[in-house]
C-alpha cells in the first residue's frame, strides 16, 4: 500500500511530503539508501500526519484543488519491520516544485519528530558532511529548498507552542502551515497581518525567503518574526532576537536557508478581522490620477493588468468598519461573467480542432482560470491568441466587479491559475507619503515592451506593494521606515503536459524576462524575489548577477555568517552557491 502509494505520487507534481523515513542512518557503506520505518506502536499523531500531508497539489492556489491519500490499512503490519533496506528506484522521492519546473530526486530526506531530533539531525550531517538543505512546503517556484543530496523537512514539527493573547504573539514550531496556524489561532481571536497568495507554505518556508502580500502600509512577512531558534551545523541551537543579536537576528530573518534550520518562530499577529473585498475595472489614466491617495487609503490594493488591453483590475480590501454595508449583489452572475470567455473557447475549438471533443456541459464546468488555461494551451505563444484571450480575460473583470466579505486569510487568497512560469521583482516606489510614481512608470514601459517586442505575454501583470523590512537580505529591506515598494509580476502558463511545448514555452518566457531585465531591472534598481530568482546558465551572466546582488545586498556579511554557523555547506544547495559563492568550495557529498 505504502509503496504503491509512493509510485503514483511519483508520477504527478507533488509537495515534498511527509513519508515514512529516516533519521540517524544507520553506518553502512551508503547511509543515504537506508530507510527507516518508525517503530512505535499504535499509531501515532506524528504518523496520521504524515499521510495527512500525503497531498498532490493540483492546480490553482486560491482554489487549490487537494488529492489526499487514504491512510494506508496495512500501516500497522508495516509499523512491525523497524529498518528496512530500500530497494532502488521505489523509494527515491521525488520532490518537484509546483509548476513542475523544478525537481530534484533525492534519497535523503529527513523528518524529525521534535527539536532533539532536528538538532541529533543537523549534528549528525555536520560531522560527516552530508548536506540536508531546509526545505518546506517546496512551494518556491524555483525550487529554492530543493537539494539532490539530500533534505530535512519540518512537516512534522508543527506545534503551537504558546499564544500570548496580551501581547498578540505566536510561538510555533517553523514546520507549521499557514493554513493550519490560522486555524488554530481562530479560537484565540488572531491572525497573521498578511498573507501571500496561497496559504500552504511552511512558516519557515515564508519567513525564509522574505514572502509578502500587499499593502503598502505592511511589510513583508518576515518582518512579523519577533525571535527564532536556529539549529546551525557549527554553533548548535541559538536563539535569536533584536535584543540578543540584532545583526544576526536581521539577517538570519531571511536567511534562505543557509544560516540554520528554523526550528520555532515567535510571530507578531493581529486581531483577527474581517474585510471588504472591492473588484473593479479601472484604466491606466484613472490610476494615475488616483495612485496615491489609494495606495495611502487602502490597507491592501492591487493592480492586475491586462497586456493588449487598456484594462486595469483594482483589488481593494479593507476592515470591514470603514465601509458602510457594501451592495452584496453583483450586478452579472457567474455565467454572465464567463460567457465571452466560453464563446472564445468554443469559437477558437473550431479553428484549431477539426472535431469537438469537448461537450458544452464540460465546457460550462470549468472556472476561470481553468478556461483561460484551456484557451492558452490551444497556441499559447501566438500572440494574436494572446490578445484574444486577454481580450476576453478585460470582459471577464468587467462583469466580476463588486465587493466580497469574509475573514482576512480567506479574502487575501487568489487563484493564480494553472502552472506557470513566474518573475517577480521588487523596487522601490518612494514613500507612502510621497510616492515616486515610478511604480506605474515601471509598468507603463513594461506594456510598451510587450506591444514593441510582440511578445504573447498573458494576463495578469500583478502589482502589489509591501512597506519596508529590517531583514537585511530582504528584497524590500531598508533602513527608512517610511519607505515602500513596489512588486510586479510577469508570467507565462505551461498549461501543457507535452515536453516540446513546454520548453517552447519556456524559452519564450525566458526570452520575455530577459528583456525586463535589460529594459528595466537596471533603471528601477529592481531584484528578483528570492523564490522566482533564476540562475543564469551563462557564466559571464552569473558573473554580472553575483555582482548585482552585491550592490543590494550584504553578501560579504551574509557569507561570513554562514562560513561561521555552517562551515561545511551541509545546509546550503547549488542555487545558493552560485548566487552566493563562497571563497572555499563547498566539501560537502555531490
Ligand atoms: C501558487 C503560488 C503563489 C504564491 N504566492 C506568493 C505571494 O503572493 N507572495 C509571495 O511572496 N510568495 C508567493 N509564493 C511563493 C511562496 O510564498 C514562497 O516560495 C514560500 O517560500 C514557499 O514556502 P515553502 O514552505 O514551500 O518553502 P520552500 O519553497 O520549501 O523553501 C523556501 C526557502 O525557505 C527555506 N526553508 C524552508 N523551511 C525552512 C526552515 N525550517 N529553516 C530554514 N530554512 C527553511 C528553504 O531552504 C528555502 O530557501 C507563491 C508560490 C506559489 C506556488
Ligand atoms: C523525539 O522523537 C523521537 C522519535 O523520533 C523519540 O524517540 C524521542 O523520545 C522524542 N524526544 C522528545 C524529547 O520528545
Ligand atoms: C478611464 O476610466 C475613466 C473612469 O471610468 C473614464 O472616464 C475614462 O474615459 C477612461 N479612459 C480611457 C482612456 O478609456
Ligand atoms: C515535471 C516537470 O516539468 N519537471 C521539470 C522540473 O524542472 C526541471 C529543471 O528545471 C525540468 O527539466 C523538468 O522538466
Amino acid at each position: 500500500m505504502l509503496r504503491r502509494s509512493a509510485r503514483l505520487l511519483r508520477s504527478s507534481l507533488f509537495l515534498p511530503r511527509p513519508s515514512p523515513q529516516t533519521l540517524n542512518p544507520i553506518p553502512v557503506a551508503n547511509p543515504n539508501l537506508l530507510i527507516r520505518f518508525s517503530s512505535s506502536s499504535p499509531v501515532s499523531d506524528a504518523e496520521l500526519r504524515k499521510y495527512a500531508g500525503y497531498f498532490v497539489l493540483l492546480l490553482g492556489c486560491g482554489v487549490a484543488t487537494y488529492y489526499s491519500f487514504p491512510f494506508p490499512a496495512d500501516a500497522k503490519h508495516k509499523k512491525a519491520q523497524i529498518f528496512r533496506y530500500a530497494p532502488l528506484p521505489d523509494d527515491l522521492h521525488t520532490v518537484s516544485n509546483w509548476s513542475g519546473t523544478h525537481e530534484v530526486r533525492t534519497r535523503v530526506f529527513l523528518q524529525p519528530e521534535n527539536l532533539s531530533d532536528l538538532e541529533a539531525a543537523v549534528r549528525d550531517a555536520h560531522q560527516n558532511r552530508r548536506r540536508i538543505r531546509p526545505v518546506g512546503s517546496g512551494l518556491s517556484p524555483n525550487g529554492i529548498g530543493l537539494a539532490k543530496s539530500g533534505m530535512v523537512n519540518l512537516a512534522l514539527m508543527d506545534k503551537v507552542l504558546e499564544v500570548d493573547r496580551e501581547a498578540k504573539q505566536v510561538k510555533v514550531q517553523a514546520g507549521i502551515r499557514v493554513a493550519e496556524l490560522v486555524d488554530a489561532l481562530k479560537e484565540h481571536g488572531l491572525t497573521l497581518q498578511n498573507f501571500a497568495s496561497i496559504r500552504e507554505q511552511q512558516i519557515g518556508g515564508i519567513v525564509q525567503v522574505g514572502a509578502h502580500g500587499t499593502g503598502a502600509r505592511l511589510p513583508p512577512i518576515d518582518e512579523q518574526v519577533i525571535s527564532m531558534k536556529l539549529v546551525t551545523p557549527a554553533k548548535g541551537t541559538i536563539e535569536v532576537s533584536k535584543e540578543k543579536d540584532p545583526e544576526l537576528f536581521y539577517l538570519a530573518r531571511c536567511g534562505l536557508g543557509g544560516l540554520g534550520v528554523v526550528a520555532e518562530v515567535t510571530l507578531q499577529c493581529v486581531e483577527r478581522h474581517e474585510l471588504v473585498e472591492h473588484t473593479f475595472v479601472s484604466n491606466a489614466s484613472e490610476i494615475r490620477k488616483n495612485h496615491k491617495k489609494w495606495l495611502a487609503e487602502n490597507k491592501h490594493i492591487k493592480y492586475l493588468w491586462i497586456p493588449y488591453t487598456d484594462t486595469v483590475v483594482v483589488v481593494k480590501c479593507n476592515p470591514l468598519p470603514k465601509w458602510k454595508t457594501p451592495k452584496h449583489k453583483p450586478k452579472y452572475g457567474k455565467d454572465e461573467a464567463l460567457k465571452h470567455v466560453r464563446d472564445l473557447y468554443i469559437n477558437s475549438l473550431k479553428t484549431y480542432r477539426s472535431e469537438i471533443d469537448t461537450t458544452k456541459e464540460d465546457i460550462d464546468q470549468l472556472s476561470f482560470t481553468e478556461l483561460r488555461d484551456k484557451l492558452l494551451a490551444l497556441d499559447p505563444l501566438n500572440k494574436d491568441h494572446i490578445i484574444k484571450v486577454n481580450q476576453a480575460e478585460a470582459e471577464y473583470w468587467k462583469k466580476s466587479e463588486g465587493y466580497r466579505v469574509g475573514w482576512s486569510d480567506e479574502i487575501l487568497g487568489f487563484d493564480c491559475g494553472g502552472q506557470q512560469w513566474v518573475s517577480e521583482t521588487c523596487f522601490p516606489a518612494g514613500t507612502l507619503k510621497n510616492p515616486s510614481m515610478k511604480d506605474l512608470d515601471y509598468i507603463e514601459e513594461l506594456k510598451k515592451l510587450i506591444e514593441e517586442e510582440e511578445i504573447p505575454a498573458p494576463a495578469p501583470i500583478e502589482q502589489r506593494w509591501t512597506a519596508s523590512s529590517k531583514s537585511l537580505m530582504s528584497p524590500a529591506s531598508s533602513s527608512n521606515e517610511d519607505d515602500i515598494f513596489s512588486w510586479v509580476g510577469i508570467i507565462m502558463y505551461l498549461p501543457t503536459t507535452d515536453p516540446r511545448q513546454r520548453k517552447e514555452i519556456t524559452e519564450e518566457f525566458f526570452s520575455y524576462r530577459r528583456l525586463t531585465q535589460d529594459t528595466l531591472w537596471d533603471k528601477y534598481s529592481a531584484y528578483e524575489h528570492w523564490a522566482k530568482i533564476e540562475v543564469p546558465k551563462d557564466n559571464e551572466e552569473l558573473a554580472a548577477l553575483r555582482e548585482r546582488l552585491r550592490k543590494r545586498f550584504p553578501v560579504e556579511t551574509y557569507n561570513k555568517v554562514r562560513r561561521e554557523l555552517d562551515p561545511k555547506r551541509i545546509l546550503s544547495n547549488a542555487l545558493l552557491e552560485k548566487l552566493f559563492p563562497t571563497m572555499e568550495k563547498a566539501q560537502t557529498t555531490s
